[in-house]
């Protein structure tokens, strides 16, 4: 077992739709644990952090204008193999492409308003995970379900 913290942000589309509770639900019943979460307007500087590896192409300032345009969720979410795990629940970048049953198959308008974001590797969770919050801000405690793992 290959216990992973890994953060999660629900875009701003999706928290204007009203899909938090929604999104949030389907991480916790795969058997998810929400560790850390909060609602903020996310800074410029902190987008331009996040999405560091995607300044120069094409769709970079639409990303930045849009993740900046209005609150988000962001949270870490922890889980055997989250990070892997997490990307599967939630399904490829292009709603287009993303099968029926994922996150962003069924909530997805566009490949920008593609509903979340989530880590894609360890080096990055653990880097994303930084830009949002303090060590002290995640919480240890055992799921109800833990017991049948
Ligand atoms: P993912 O969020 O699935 O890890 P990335 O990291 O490749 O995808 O892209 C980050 C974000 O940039 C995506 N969530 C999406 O909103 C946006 N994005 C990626 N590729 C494109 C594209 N070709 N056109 C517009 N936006 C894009």
């Amino acid at each position: 077992m290959a216990v992973e913290r890994t953060l999660i942000i629900i875009k701003p589309g999706a928290v204007a739709r009203g899909l938090v509770g929604e999104v949030l639900s389907r991480l916790e019943k795969k058997g998810l644990k929400i560790v850390g979460l909060k609602m903020l307007k996310m800074s410029r500087r902190k987008a331009e952090e996040l999405y560091s590896v995607h300044k120069g192409k094409h769709f970079y300032e639409e990303l930045i204008n849009y993740i900046t345009s209005a609150p988000v969720v962001v949270g870490v979410v922890e889980g055997d193999d989250a990070i892997q795990v997490v990307r599967k629940v939630i399904g490829p970048t292009n709603p287009k492409e993303a099968p029926p049953g994922t996150i962003r198959g069924d909530f997805g308008i566009s490949i920008t308003q593609n509903v979340i974001h989530a880590s894609d590797s360890k080096e990055s969770a653990e880097r994303e995970i930084k830009i949002f919050f303090e060590e002290g801000e995640l919480c240890s405690y055992s799921r109800a379900d833990e017991a049948w793992l």
